[in-house]
């Protein structure tokens, strides 16, 4: 068995965590990156004595510019050659007009989710490109394909990241590196709570009367986007809760 090797940013929750497992129920090797030490040492423990595949971790905080050089010093001295990145990594920090908008939630987002995606990518396209092989799957949402009242920077933000996902397939194109995009709805993770600093009601709240995506529906997306045939790339792939016909449009039996 050819034993492959991907890279998964924000891998300590939600969409990151359920696609380590998922991949790694495949048999592949994983690297893990979050901040949160504790939570990364967890899930490697479980996922090595579950499917025995090699897990290493690293404990990283992508907001910093020189967060990519490490990744790639990481991986060299690993000695491995990744088949995969997954830039999942990212998050929503409040939900108000932008006019009462809070400067530093801005900079969070914006630093996460677009510059963070951009430092690790920088650092790991030179490694995808001498090995000759490699595919970057980037996590957007339906927040970058549709605004919604309140979004305002998180939208911006993943609008980048589709805009970004479009413009590196067309840099990564003469050197063969696969570049898509999965664009996910509602899915219930950490991620409302973070979005509302805590305020888990709230946060539950958001899912209230339907039945949200899980982490693991997107890993199953995320890993036929994978392992298609090497000559087939997935550029965008939106997937939303049944319940959710847009970003604005719910059906809530409440
Ligand atoms: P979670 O909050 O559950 O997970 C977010 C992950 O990102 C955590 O592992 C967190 O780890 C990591 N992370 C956040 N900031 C940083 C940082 N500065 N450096 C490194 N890692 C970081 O949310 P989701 O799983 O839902 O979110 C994953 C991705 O999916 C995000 O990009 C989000 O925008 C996107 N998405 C989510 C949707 C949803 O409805 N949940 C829908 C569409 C897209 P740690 O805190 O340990 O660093
Ligand atoms: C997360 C989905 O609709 O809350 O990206 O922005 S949404």
């Amino acid at each position: 068995m050819i034993c492959k090797t991907a890279i998964i940013t924000g891998a300590s929750s939600g969409i990151g965590k359920a696609c380590a497992q998922r991949f790694a129920s495949e048999g592949w090797n994983i690297v893990l990156i979050a901040r949160r030490e504790e939570k990364l040492e967890e899930l490697a423990s479980e996922i090595k004595a579950t499917f025995g595949v090699k897990v290493d971790c690293m404990v990283l905080d992508v907001r910093n510019s020189n967060s990519g050089n490490e990744l790639a010093q990481f991986i060299e001295s690993l000695n491995i050659e990744p088949d995969l990145l997954l830039n999942n990594a990212g998050l929503a920090v409040g939900l108000s007009p932008f006019q009462t908008g809070v400067v530093d939630d801005w900079e969070r987002m914006i630093d996460t989710n677009i510059k963070g995606l951009l430092y690790v990518s920088r650092a790991i396209a030179p490694v995808f490109i001498k090995q000759g092989f490699g595919h970057i799957i980037n996590i957007g949402s339906i927040a970058g394909k549709e605004a919604y009242p309140n979004g305002n920077v998180y939208v911006a933000t993943k609008y980048a990241v589709d805009g970004l996902t479009k413009s590196m397939r067309m840099d990564l194109l003469p050197h063969g590196i696969r570049v898509s995009q999965v664009a996910p709805g509602a899915v219930e993770t950490e991620f409302s709570i973070v979005r509302f600093k805590g305020d888990e009601e709230r946060a539950k709240g958001v899912y209230n009367g339907f039945v949200p995506l899980t982490g693991k529906d997107i890993a199953d997306a995320v890993f036929y986007v994978a392992n298609t045939p090497k000559h087939v790339n997935i550029n965008d792939l939106i997937i939303m809760p049944t319940a959710q016909a847009s970003a604005v449009q719910v059906k809530r039996d409440i």
